[in-house]
């Protein structure tokens, strides 16, 4: 069966009720999604931007030192926008490297081979289509070469810490001895200016999130009355959890699939939704202990609201800590 429709079965079967946020993205979401990174309110896209603008010619030094060809593999690259800035400069700087974007969406890889080098002549492009760990397995059979990783635009926060202990743990075993990560990771700051991110004045965040329910509407046969559910956001500042909800505005029933499964939601029953988790330095350096990552550089934007961390591969058998 569908893994979409067994997903949301399970998510809405459950007591409290989820939906997994890596189904925001079918056509629909992506546009929204677009208009997020460009919306004033989400701040997240503009600092990575600033961060390239401004370190690309140091992160660029540390990518070089070892010397040599390498290859960069980008986890979730999506229209290479946050990347293009670095890329660019590395092939002004004449770098020998291959740029391995990985995506799930087959589309995204069509586009990044056939516009990125018209954008930035002379980049070599090598796209991969499926999911982030085969992929990235398949770079390794591809090519022997040392190897960046980049995983960028804050997408390690959509994952709870231990999920992303997990994650960086399974990305570490992955990787081979001196191969480097630049991880892009929202920071802890004012908690208002955090909130309006997620529950912003153009009401985008919330149409993200209703979407899913349009998409479950429309690829698995529901019936989700869309305008009977609204967005409610939360931020805590002690954790740095930042999460998303629909909230049932009344008790409803809901039919989904073929055989019209029902649903029920009592009135002001939660669905949560996602999860974009803060960092600060000491939850920084857990994460890159626990999973085995050596630090070596940070990067923030000016008013330090976000950073590119960049880690090394720890050889497993070290037990130095940061
Ligand atoms: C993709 N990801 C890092 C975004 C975030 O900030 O968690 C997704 C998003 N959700 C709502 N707005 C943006």
């Amino acid at each position: 069966m569908d893994q979409f429709f067994l997903d949301v079965k399970k998510g809405l079967s459950s007591s409290p009720k989820y939906l997994l946020s890596k189904y925001f993205y079918d056509k629909a979401g992506d546009l929204i999604f677009e208009q997020i990174m460009r919306s004033q309110d989400y701040y997240l896209t503009r600092c990575e931007h600033e961060i390239f603008e401004e370190h690309s010619p140091t992160i660029a030094r540390f990518f070089n030192a070892p010397g040599g060809a390498y290859d960069i593999i980008e986890l979730g690259a999506g229209d290479a926008s946050k990347t293009s800035h670095l890329l660019q400069h590395l092939v002004d700087e004449r770098h020998d490297f291959t740029y391995y974007p990985i995506d799930i969406s087959s589309q995204v890889i069509e586009n990044l081979e056939t516009k990125l080098p018209e954008a930035i002549p002379g980049l070599k492009v090598k796209g991969l289509n499926g999911e982030y760990f085969p992929m990235l397995r398949k770079a390794a059979e591809l090519s022997k070469r040392r190897k960046v990783i980049l995983f960028l635009g804050s997408n390690i926060g959509n994952m709870f810490p231990d999920e992303a202990t997990t994650f960086c743990r399974t990305l570490h075993h992955l990787m081979g001895p001196m191969d480097l990560l630049l991880m892009g990771v929202d920071l802890k700051k004012n908690p208002r200016t955090i909130l309006r991110a997620y529950d912003d004045e153009e009401g985008l965040t919330r149409d993200f999130n209703l979407n899913l329910l349009h998409r479950i509407n429309e690829e698995l046969n529901a019936n989700f009355c869309v305008d009977d559910f609204e967005h409610y956001q939360t931020y805590d500042p002690e954790t740095g959890s930042c999460k998303s909800y629909l909230i049932s505005a009344k008790p409803q029933k809901v039919r989904i699939g073929a055989d019209r499964e029902v649903f029920s939601f009592k009135r002001d029953e939660s669905i949560f939704m996602e999860v974009s988790q803060k960092y600060d330095s000491r939850s920084l350096r857990a994460l890159a202990n626990s999973s085995g990552f050596l630090y070596v550089e940070q990067f923030y934007d000016p008013d330090e609201w976000f950073t590119d961390v960049l880690w090394l591969k720890r050889p497993e058998n070290s037990t130095d800590e940061i």
